[in-house]
């Protein structure tokens, strides 16, 4: 056997015999580094005559081809063990039950988000969603809010810094940017429900500057008022887990509906506790209405071919009613033993067949 040869039969089981991806880089370095053997044979060429070198040029260049194709292929057979070997002790087997020590819970608008979201989505609805960051066209220009209208004044919205243009971004003060988002893109019919964060400047015991609210959004040939309450109704009952749920709808304002209404639920207040369904006191639970005809232009839509209707609730507030959990800020003090206490089962997903609340 050539010198040659047997140095390459010696590099290849040196390469064959590494255990690990450090151990081949070692061979590596010897054989093929700077002053590896290999590299220091290919520096002989130069001191060679030319005939020695027209042998010796192609044979170490072919040996240092094969050494580094042979290491290439060691280091993709150790990770492919590598990855076998953990596949194999990293096995999980998910029919185990939930450890008692993991104490994590669903914090309640999370665990109301998805119990409205399932409500509507056994109605047809699709959830969409869209940026917390928005501007003043999505936000109130094609939600018909008049220039001058107070909402949009500093002291209710969150304003960045105007761009050089003049233009200003903001923080959404509701989620409707993205029903008007979903009007100029889609084609109607269009059933769709938002979830999502809002923000308002403003902060005191029943107000935080970041509050959840769901907004909806039907857009047909010939929606109605009729379909608007039908729709409502359905919801009140269904969320509070209470048939007799009894709803009124009182006329109000809102720039982008016309008419527009609150819906009220009657309830009764015996001592500290609220009990929705008997009694005739009533509480307000949502803003609705048909949208306007100038929202609908503003979108593209042609208010003699379409109509719809919407309506906005604040999440925060239903998961303190139904939960009876008193005081708003505390769902924002992340206090482990309030969530223990309040807080859902991760396991207990919403969902109508098996009951919204267990
Ligand atoms: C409330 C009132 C409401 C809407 C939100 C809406 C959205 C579009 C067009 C028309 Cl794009 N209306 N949303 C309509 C009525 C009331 O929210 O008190 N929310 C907590």
């Amino acid at each position: 056997m050539s010198d040659l040869e047997s140095l390459e039969t010696d590099l290849i089981a040196k390469i064959d015999g590494a255990a690990d991806a450090g151990a081949l880089e070692d061979v590596r370095v010897a054989a093929l580094g700077k002053k590896g053997v290999v590299s220091e044979r290919m520096k002989t060429l130069g001191k060679m005559s030319p005939e020695e070198r027209k042998e010796m040029g192609p044979a170490l260049n072919g040996l240092k081809t094969r050494i580094g194709e042979a290491i290439d292929a060691k280091k993709l057979a150790l990770e492919e063990a590598a990855l076998d070997a953990r596949l194999a002790t990293e096995k999980v087997d998910v029919t185990l039950p939930v450890r008692p020590e993991r104490k994590g819970r669903i914090h309640p608008v999370s665990q109301v988000t998805e119990e409205i979201v399932a409500i509507f989505s056994a109605m047809g609805f699709d959830v969409a969603e869209g940026p917390d960051i928005e501007d003043d066209f999505y936000n109130f220009t094609a939600l018909n809010f008049p220039e001058d209208h107070p909402a949009r004044e500093m002291h209710d919205t969150f304003f960045f810094e105007p761009k050089e243009d003049g233009s200003r971004r903001l923080l959404r003060t509701h989620t409707s940017p993205v029903q008007i988002r979903t009007m100029m893109q889609q084609k109607p019919p269009i059933r769709i429900i938002i979830p999502g964060r809002v923000y308002r400047c403003d902060s005191d015991q029943t107000h935080t500057p970041v509050f959840h609210q769901v907004e909806g959004l039907v857009i047909d040939r010939e929606s109605h008022m009729g379909h608007l309450k039908g729709t409502l109704e359905a919801f009140a009952k269904t969320y509070f887990e209470v048939d007799s749920v009894k709803t009124r709808f009182r006329p109000h304002f809102f720039p982008f509906t016309e008419p527009s209404a609150e819906m009220d639920i009657g309830y009764e207040r015996v001592g500290n506790e609220i009990r929705i369904g008997q009694g005739d006191d009533w509480m307000e639970i949502l803003g609705c209405g048909m949208v306007h005809p100038n929202v609908l232009k503003n979108c593209g839509l042609d208010p003699d071919e379409y109509q719809g209707f919407a309506w906005g609730m604040g999440v925060d507030r239903l998961a303190m009613l139904k939960y009876g959990i008193p005081d708003l800020r505390d769902f924002f003090a992340a206090d482990a033993r309030w969530l223990e206490h309040y807080g859902f089962d991760p396991l207990d997903q919403p969902n109508l067949a098996v009951g919204l609340s267990r």
